[in-house]
């Protein structure tokens, strides 16, 4: 990491859902859906919306122009090959911005369009005029960038970074990055051209938000998220991982957004993809702010900030502390016994904890049991 790390206050997110999300296994909206989905990001503050590429399909085509044309404060892109005939019907739709991508790794070069680095250069050239010309936001991206000949590809971005694009993007398409590998091509990147740069990381070996960081560190401005990082295969960055990762580092990053919308923006691509909220997701996971043993538990309830990184407030969400196991300790037998308004001595409280403990051992408990178990003891006390 020879490289000075850029400081992190100006960046965007281009929320891909409806692109990259549609190629998620469960992903079928309607375009009820679409606008629905639209209408929550567009609440929660993202910069970018990028839908799929109209000559998908006619429906496609369709739901583009009409997330196009809806009120909304995002600017809306998508996401095509470089091709005139799409990069025409894009404009035609009523898009802001365009992202072309292209491959210029060996196997793309191989199986997918078959074309020399020069045709590659000779096509992305006359789409990108094209687009500016129209007065369109330009991206232009390499796919499986981390599989390709950089001196290959670092040409092919400074070709189009000379012709104007607003921005180039570094796809690691299949999930190989590492946050040093992403930390060095990005930085390496960001002394080749002057336009802004996006990073967009699949997940497939779970470092897709950490490489995101190492990217804005390395001066990328822009991150592709997707709600729950759905995706082809296991997805991509992870939007509320994202701002997870940001919000530890600094929560004046995020405050931009409305962060107590997550949760909910969350739910409600979960129910449309037909899955749940993964309880391990940062922030919104159930058990996310769930406290249990009892060094933790004791510590919490005086000040939250000794075993959470994250403020839950800030996200509208609450925390919780659990008694009912043997790990339990008698700060928060005491905690509990206070707002059950039992006032027991401490002797009685190191009492109830060790027979909480024995009812554990015995199997599993509910805060039902805990309770019983304090109530006994004001009980044996009058009588
Ligand atoms: C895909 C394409 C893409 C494009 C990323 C980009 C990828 O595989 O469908 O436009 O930067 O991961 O390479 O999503
Ligand atoms: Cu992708």
């Amino acid at each position: 990491m020879h490289r000075q790390q850029h400081p992190i206050h100006d960046f965007h997110i281009i929320e891909s859902t409806l692109r990259e999300g549609e190629q998620f296994q469960g992903a079928h909206f309607s375009t009820a859906d679409k606008i629905e989905i639209a209408q929550a990001l567009d609440a929660f503050g993202v910069e970018y919306l990028e839908l799929s590429t109209p000559i998908a399909s006619k429906q496609s085509e369709a739901d583009l122009r009409t997330v196009a044309a809806m009120p909304r404060r995002f600017r809306v892109l998508t996401h095509i090959r470089a091709r005139m005939e799409e990069a025409k019907l894009a404009v035609d739709c009523g898009v802001d911005g365009v992202d072309i991508y292209i491959g210029t790794s060996a196997y793309m070069r191989a199986y997918s369009h078959g074309k020399s680095l020069q045709e590659i250069i000779e096509v992305s050239r006359e789409v990108v005029r094209y687009l500016k010309d129209h007065g369109i936001e330009t991206r232009f991206s390499t796919e499986d960038t981390f599989r390709s000949n950089l001196a290959d590809t670092f040409t092919v971005y400074r070709a189009m970074d000379l012709e104007g694009v607003h921005r180039v993007g570094v796809a690691d398409t299949v999930g190989v990055a590492d946050p040093m590998r992403t930390y060095s091509l990005i930085s390496s990147l960001r002394q080749a051209v002057h336009c802004d740069i996006e990073f967009h990381g699949h997940n497939d070996s779970g470092c897709a938000i950490a490489n995101a960081l190492c990217a804005l560190q390395a001066g990328a401005t822009h991150i592709d998220t997707t709600v729950l990082g759905i995706g082809e295969r296991n997805g991509i960055t992870a939007l509320g991982g994202l701002i997870a990762r940001l919000y530890t580092m600094d929560p004046e990053l995020v405050k931009k957004y409305d962060l107590p919308l997550l949760r909910e923006i969350e739910e409600l691509v979960a129910s449309k993809v037909g899955i749940e909220v993964p309880f391990n997701t940062p922030i919104t996971g159930r058990t996310a702010f769930h406290h249990k043993a009892g060094v933790h538990t004791n510590a919490v309830l005086q000040n939250p900030t000794s075993y959470e990184a994250i403020n839950p407030l800030d996200f509208g969400i609450g925390r919780s502390i659990d008694l009912a196991h043997r790990l339990v300790g008698w700060n928060a037998v005491r905690d509990r016994a206070a707002t059950l308004g039992l006032a027991l001595s401490e002797a009685d409280l190191r009492s109830a904890t060790t027979q909480i403990k024995t009812l554990a051992d015995a199997g599993r408990i509910t805060l039902d049991d805990v309770d019983a178990v304090l109530r006994g003891m004001v009980t044996q006390e009058v009588g």
